[in-house]
């Protein structure tokens, strides 16, 4: 008998920063996605300057990006929390400022509720900084009454 080969699957990845050069560190954690063990990065939105939701502190940065991977869901989950912990964050409060927070938002054909990793990422359909640049690179996952619905919250693509 063969051994079975792993399918790949989907996966998007929620980046954000809010303090220090957090341009920079999302840029750099994007990158830092394609050196994942058995992953690709297939697509990487623009970064945004997103007003805090829920939030103290400065505007964030924020981005979202697209894997192909052969890791599990918990395994993704714990190699972005390494990412995390490389930009230096730090753990103080419930969403307090941070240099780089990496959330799994969607693994394709995957919904679990766990308390480590819950999916879909259960606040991601009421977050502009989420949605907007999720459509910007996969529109058909992001119907328009969801981005009318969070349309109030301040958020400006940059160049
Ligand atoms: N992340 C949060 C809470 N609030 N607000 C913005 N604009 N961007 C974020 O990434 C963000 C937030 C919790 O992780
Ligand atoms: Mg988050
Ligand atoms: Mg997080």
């Amino acid at each position: 008998m063969t051994a079975a080969i792993e399918a790949p699957s989907l996966a998007w990845i929620a980046l954000g920063g809010n303090l220090g050069d957090a341009c920079q560190s999302v840029q750099q954690a994007i990158a830092a996605l394609e050196s994942l063990p058995q992953t690709r990065l297939e697509a990487a939105s623009s970064l945004y300057r997103t007003a805090p939701v829920d939030a103290t502190g400065p505007d964030f940065i924020n981005a979202v990006a697209r894997l192909r991977t052969t890791l599990s869901p918990l395994a993704l989950l714990h190699a972005v929390q390494g990412l995390e912990q490389q930009a230096g964050r730090e753990r103080s409060y419930r969403n307090a400022p941070r240099t780089l927070d990496l959330d799994v938002l969607l693994y394709s054909g995957v919904s679990q509720q766990t308390a480590e990793l819950e999916l879909p990422h259960p606040r991601m359909t009421q977050r502009a900084f989420v949605l907007v640049p999720l459509a910007e690179i996969d529109p058909e996952l992001v119907p328009a009454t969801l981005l009318q619905a969070v349309a109030d919250q301040a958020i400006e693509r940059l160049v």
